[in-house]
């Protein structure tokens, strides 16, 4: 095959980046390891922040988004005996919205369809080459365990952190950091409606606790358990007296309902450098890795393929590579402050360390509910600056 942009996976990432390149009248096929059903089925992220809803919509792909999302002005902060509101709105005048990465991916991967995308799903055996050349291609075994090929202009690796395009840098090139938490998230998804309008963050003495939800009759909870946690040790109702536990607020009741996922989630910061190499792109999780607390993940993947399709659109497009060229430079230094607030929020509410380290934690969380400078920093990274361009 033939194309100007040859995809690597088909998460958020990909099928963002297939969107608006078709946009702007640049082919693109996509390769994606999963079935079409298995990457439609991943629960993930929930929060979008207010750039992300309107590169979705520029994107044409934010009309189910525009009935269906739920704006929320704030999130709590909470510890023993106080849960204080970090009002975004009154803050700085900006939101977010309640909307899972599954309904983002559904509305992208319908989008595709309906554009006629090439799309090969449960694919195998992928190999990229030549990116320092001009003639870079990607080879793979397609669902039949037939030998394929695809030569492009360009190839963006959108394969996430267990994708094989990272390792097409070359390590003489490639730098990485890394940082492992002693401590994982265990995710929930209930069918019962959300005991709180906005989301929960909870400090407590046994462990962290967030609050979230994905509709007015569907709850998404994370309790922090140990990175090696078995998931078999948890049964419903442990999971709900942990939550009502680590929720508590006198005067407020935790509402349970059917549990319909749980599954145990690692976490790490991780980034990549440089996110170009030749014609080889990175975008997304394939990059980087921000421990979900600060709600970034999805976000940051969404950003790097807004950068990164103005960038191959002026090039491929008009011939001009200076945005490209730029790719890797803009990203990162949006990859930065996300990675930096990600570990702060995570390193402020996990309980790790010794009682001097909790002591330290609650001083953070009452400065934030005391100083206005405090709450706006917060809030400026949670909901996110603008797009960066080159
Ligand atoms: P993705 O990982 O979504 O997509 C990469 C795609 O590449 C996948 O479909 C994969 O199958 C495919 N692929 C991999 N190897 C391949 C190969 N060799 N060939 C072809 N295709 C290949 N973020 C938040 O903000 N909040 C959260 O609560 C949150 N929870 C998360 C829970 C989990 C378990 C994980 C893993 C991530 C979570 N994230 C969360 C982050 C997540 O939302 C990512 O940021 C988001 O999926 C990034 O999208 P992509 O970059 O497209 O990567
Ligand atoms: C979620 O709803 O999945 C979610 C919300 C906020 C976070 C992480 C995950 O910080």
């Amino acid at each position: 095959m033939r194309t100007r942009v040859g995809i690597i996976g088909a998460g958020p990432a990909g099928l963002l980046l297939a969107q608006l390149l078709d946009r702007s009248g640049i082919e693109s096929v996509l390769i994606e390891r999963q079935s079409a059903e298995h990457v439609a089925g991943r629960i993930r992220a929930g929060i979008l922040e207010s750039t992300t809803v309107d590169v979705l919509r520029a994107a044409g792909v934010g009309d189910r988004l525009a009935h269906t999302a739920i704006e929320h002005r704030g999130i709590y902060l909470q510890w023993p005996g106080t849960r204080h509101q970090v009002d975004f709105a009154d803050l700085i005048g900006r939101s977010v919205w309640v909307y899972g990465q599954t309904e983002v991916t559904a509305d992208l991967m319908a989008a595709r369809a309906a554009a006629g995308q090439r799309i090969h799903y449960k694919v195998t055996d992928v190999g990229v080459h030549e990116v320092d050349s001009d003639r870079p291609h990607i080879t793979f075994r397609d669902e039949h365990g037939v030998a394929r090929r695809i030569d492009a202009d360009v190839i963006v690796g959108c394969d996430g952190f267990h994708g094989p395009s990272r390792q097409a840098i070359p390590a003489s090139v490639r730098r990485t950091w890394e940082r492992t938490y002693p401590f994982a998230w265990l995710g929930v998804l209930a069918e019962v409606a959300p005991s709180t309008d906005e989301l929960i963050y909870a400090w407590h003495e046994d462990g962290f606790a967030l609050h979230s939800m994905r509709s007015p009759a569907v709850s998404r909870f994370y309790l922090q358990v140990r990175p090696e946690e078995d998931i078999a040790e948890w049964s419903d109702d442990r999971i709900w007296a942990a939550l009502a536990e680590r929720l508590h607020i006198d005067g407020w009741t935790l509402r349970t309902g059917t549990i319909t996922e749980k599954s145990v989630l690692p976490m790490r910061s991780h980034v990549t450098a440089p996110m170009r190499h030749g014609r080889l792109f990175l975008a997304g999780d394939a990059a980087h890795i921000v421990p979900p607390t600060g709600a970034k993940g999805l976000n940051l993947a969404v950003a790097d393929v807004a950068v990164l399709a103005e960038a191959l659109t002026a090039w491929l497009g008009a011939g001009d590579e200076r945005a490209a060229a730029a790719y890797s430079a803009t990203a990162l230094r949006r990859v930065w402050r996300a990675t930096h607030f990600s570990w702060w929020m995570t390193t402020m509410l996990h309980r790790h360390g010794d009682d001097f380290d909790g002591e330290l934690q609650l001083a953070q969380l009452r400065r934030i509910a005391q100083s206005t400078h405090a709450a706006t920093e917060l809030a400026e990274n949670y909901t996110g600056t603008s797009i960066e361009t080159a």
